[in-house]
């Protein structure tokens, strides 16, 4: 962290570093924004869209090798090794700042440097935190602008508050005098570097102009450096979306979910359901900051202000909400263009037109096998734009979070929902979820389990260990009851071939239902070696296309996958080491047994029956 009365030498210290030919502050005005706008259109570096189909948005392509996070050139960069643990990439930052300050080196030259106030979650929040980024790039510019609340009124507030996380950022491609410049300008990947230094709550990126790499309020400050202070601070920054669940009689409760990066937490959280009477409200699609109030509860903030969406596959069908949040004002990435200057992306409502200019900005006709659209094409919207934001997205008092959701990609063994039977359960669930592997370059790991623990793998700023432990802390700091309820979630087992068994979208509605009532002891459970799972008619199944021998299936639990899942979580458990949690080894060896003692019954059983 800098304190404000270092800014402006923090400021001149770094453009000495990166010699920009100027320095620009931003206010933050709409004003400003349309200015910016305005050159990048005229340099070629965006593209306006056709106001009458897409009002106040425009279409940027970015470089074909910097189209994502690279997670291979994301550093942790603490004082001991052993402090980023072993799902972090690890450097020394006496070196690593020595090999960054060299790339720096008048990595600015003939460009402004930007000089962008942020701040991550409502104003008067105490959560709240300013971050200052510096940068090279207009494009990450006009995104923080959306991302973020950013402008100069937040000096106003980083004068009260006292400090701020420090955030250096330059596409490293420096301009000599009278060189041109490309429309997306970026270095080549090893000379990429997102890196972290959690000691100093200080981010240096260079080299990509992308999403998560570039726009440091989001994964860097708002999770990386985030979960540290939140160690640090007794509270947590976590991959999770915030949504607010109305039932037909107006009661409300909020819930949180940790699902992996793609597995759906944009839908879910902007979620149309299919039972009659039922509301989803946004508070969030992506970060949630938690923290303990006197009264030993949790409550949750948003800390961002807008969308960073995943284009493709967004339909009027998938995800209405997002679609008419993008309707206008939207900054739109790698996705394809109509000739009439409208965008398209592979998934999109209507029929495929037979001409497009791909993401690579190439014709493209609808005979082409490459998609039109970058599989990570992107969308940046306004939060408040959607139809569906929550009144308290603004609220600096954050919401009380009654459910937290878990879950990932698991074609087999995870049953459709079941609930912890405890907090530490719960986390044991987060700590051991994750997605199968379905592509990979090594062809044997296809069909094993990414585990991810709690969605956080790539954002955790500090060893895996300790951030469950931390997970274990957080519950014994106040009394079981009061704290959330937790649930794992799989919305994707497929059938003996290889077909999604529940229809997702709408109808995870159901399942929201049944944990809706499990948190006011409503619905209807049965213990089971895993933990609650709903009885059948407990999951709302009116108006529902699949049959009851098939919900049947999705929450069935086969001991015999589950006993293989354990001998696998023992694997896992041992990639962590001694820092994991005794708490965690301690679920995992009560699961096991339970899973034997209820096999020994059921072979007990059949040989009964069988006599
Ligand atoms: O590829 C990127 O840089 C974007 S990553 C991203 C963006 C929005 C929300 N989540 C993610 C993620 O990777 O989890
Ligand atoms: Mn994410």
């Amino acid at each position: 962290m800098v304190s404000y009365q270092d800014l402006k030498q923090w400021v001149d210290q770094m453009a000495d570093l990166c010699q920009p030919d100027r320095i620009y502050y931003c206010d933050g005005s709409e004003e400003e924004y349309e200015r910016f706008m305005d050159e990048m259109v005229s340099s070629g570096k965006a593209i306006k869209l056709n106001p009458l189909k897409r009002p106040g948005s425009y279409a940027f392509f970015s470089d074909p090798s910097d189209v994502a996070r690279v997670e291979n050139r994301t550093f942790i960069a603490s004082k001991h090794e052993s402090d980023a643990g072993p799902t972090n990439h690890w450097r020394d930052p006496i070196e690593l700042k020595e090999t960054m300050t060299h790339l720096f080196k008048g990595s600015m030259k003939g460009r402004t440097m930007y000089v962008i106030p942020f701040m991550m979650g409502p104003f008067g929040s105490p959560l709240s935190k300013v971050g200052i980024q510096l940068t090279d790039s207009l494009y990450v510019v006009v995104n923080m602008k959306i991302m973020t609340r950013m402008g100069k009124h937040v000096l106003k507030e980083l004068e009260k508050m006292g400090e701020f996380v420090p955030c250096l950022h330059s596409v490293g491609y420096p301009l000599e005098e009278g060189q041109e410049d490309v429309m997306w300008p970026s270095a080549p990947i090893d000379q990429k570097y997102i890196s972290h230094f959690p000691e100093e709550k200080l981010i240096w990126s260079y080299g990509s102009g992308y999403g998560g790499n570039a726009l440091l309020g989001k994964k860097c400050l708002a999770l990386r450096i985030a979960s540290v202070i939140a160690k640090e601070e007794h509270w947590m920054a976590e991959h999770m979306l915030i949504l607010k669940l109305t039932n037909p009689f107006g009661h409300v409760k909020y819930v949180l979910g940790a699902f992996p990066s793609a597995c759906g937490k944009t839908n879910l959280s902007m979620l149309v359901p299919t039972i009659p009477g039922w509301k989803v409200e946004t508070v969030g699609d992506d970060i949630a900051w938690i923290w303990m109030k006197e009264d030993g509860r949790l409550y949750a903030i948003n800390p961002e202000a807008g969308f960073f969406g995943v284009a493709k596959g967004t339909s009027y069908q998938s995800n209405p909400n997002a679609m008419k949040a993008i309707e206008k004002n939207t900054i739109f990435t790698n996705v394809a263009l109509t000739d009439d200057l409208d965008v398209w992306w592979e998934g999109i409502d209507g029929v495929v037109p037979d001409h497009l200019i791909d993401w690579r900005q190439k014709d493209w006709t609808k005979h082409e096998t490459t998609p039109a659209a970058h599989p990570n094409s992107r969308f940046t919207v306004a939060a408040k734009q959607s139809p569906v934001i929550a009144s308290e997205f603004d609220s600096p008092e954050g919401v009380l979070i009654s459910a937290i959701l878990v879950g990932g990609r698991r074609p087999s063994t995870i049953p459709l929902v079941h609930e912890a039977t405890s907090w530490n359960h719960g986390v044991f669930m987060g700590s051991m979820m994750g997605s199968e592997i379905t592509a990979a370059a090594i062809s044997d790991a296809i069909g094993q389990v990414r585990r991810d623990p709690f969605a956080m793998l790539p954002f955790i700023g500090y060893h895996v260990g300790d951030y469950l432990k931390h997970w274990i802390d957080m519950g014994k700091m106040t009394t079981e009851d009061k704290l959330p309820k937790i649930f794992y979630v799989n919305w994707f087992r497929k059938d003996e071939n290889g077909q999604f068994m529940w229809p997702g979208f709408g109808e995870n509605s159901r399942v929201l239902k049944w944990i809706f009532g499990r948190c006011d002891n409503q619905s209807e459970a049965k213990l089971s070696p895993i933990g609650y799972m709903p009885t059948l008619d407990a999951i709302d199944q009116t108006g529902l296309s699949i049959s009851r021998d098939h919900l049947e299936k999705l929450t069935d639990i086969n001991v015999s996958e589950w006993l293989d899942e354990v001998t696998s979580i023992r694997e896992y458990y041992q990639t962590i080491g001694e820092k994991l949690p005794k708490e965690l080894m301690d679920e995992l060896n009560q699961l096991e047994r339970r899973l034997i003692i209820s096999s020994n019954q059921f072979s007990q059983h059949i040989k009964r029956k069988k006599q």
